[in-house]
């Protein structure tokens, strides 16, 4: 017997990214019901888990995003580890790469490797945006164009912070420009595929286009774990090594619902 508020899933990894705790926008309540139901080996936090450009503009913090931090935090203390990969809203914690602290490590970018084998790179996504706006002549020009632009980006929005100017956000982007998303979001992807590539690894896993989704292109395994302000998605590993992605509020509406037929059958 297992007490009522037992985890229900019992996975190896999870992936979890722009949660934008401090934005209006957060649903909060859904991921506190998503950790308290799922039991992991390792967190990864996928970057924009903190909104520091929201916060710097009006300070919001409500009980439930508290509630969201001292939940991972309480795994950490009691044997999950957790990874903390800062996306470009909570870009000031990337100073912090490196830094361990108990079972909680944060990093610029990591591999993660899965119970099959599979190396596959784990990391925001913005690193990409340079690269998804000069698409597509940027991917005829090649290999060491794609890499010069991922450096310059880094610089260029270092300029543009200086000078009080937002991040360009390619999620925002999209989100005004729906009548180009599909072409951004392929460009995205395959900015991501080129990076796997040059790294020699299997695939990657990232956020930041809040859009989740598995799929194969150039031969290499794109992961996105989607975001917790409109999809309430993961990216989950299973013991066994494979990986889906969990749409929350579908999941949490059906055990709801399975809940109800087993109590209903109790009664009859
Ligand atoms: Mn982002």
């Amino acid at each position: 017997m297992s007490p009522a508020n037992a985890p229900r899933h019992w996975v190896r990894s999870v992936f979890i990214s722009d949660i934008h705790l401090g934005n209006r926008g957060c649903n909060a309540a859904a991921l506190l019901d998503f950790l308290r139901d799922v039991h992991t080996d390792t967190l990864y936090l996928v970057g924009d888990v903190i909104d520091l450009w929201s916060l710097r503009k009006s300070f919001y913090w409500p009980q439930e995003h508290n509630n969201v931090v001292r939940t991972i935090l309480g795994k950490a203390k009691h044997g999950t580890r957790v990874v903390y990969v800062p996306g470009n809203h909570d870009e000031d914690l990337r100073e912090f790469a490196g830094t361990v602290f108990g079972n909680l490590e944060i990093v610029r970018d990591c591999v993660h490797t899965t119970a099959r084998g599979e190396r596959l790179l784990v990391l925001h996504g913005d690193e990409f945006d340079s690269v998804v706006k000069c698409s597509p002549w940027l991917a005829a020009l090649g290999s060491r164009a794609y890499d010069f632009s991922i450096d310059m980006n880094r610089h260029f929005n270092r300029v543009r912070r200086a000078f009080g100017y937002d991040y360009w956000s390619l999620a925002n982007y999209l989100k005004h420009k729906v009548k180009n998303a599909v072409n951004y979001i392929s460009s995205f992807e395959q900015a991501v595929a080129h990076e796997v590539k040059r790294r020699g690894l299997d695939g990657a896993i990232c956020g930041h286009i809040h859009r989740a989704e598995i799929t194969q292109l150039e031969g290499v395994l794109y992961c996105n774990d989607g975001d917790w302000v409109e999809s309430c998605s993961a990216l989950v590993e299973d013991r066994n090594g494979r990986l889906g992605v969990w749409n929350w509020l579908e999941m949490s509406e059906g055990l709801r619902l399975a809940r109800e037929v087993q109590a209903a059958r109790e009664v009859a």
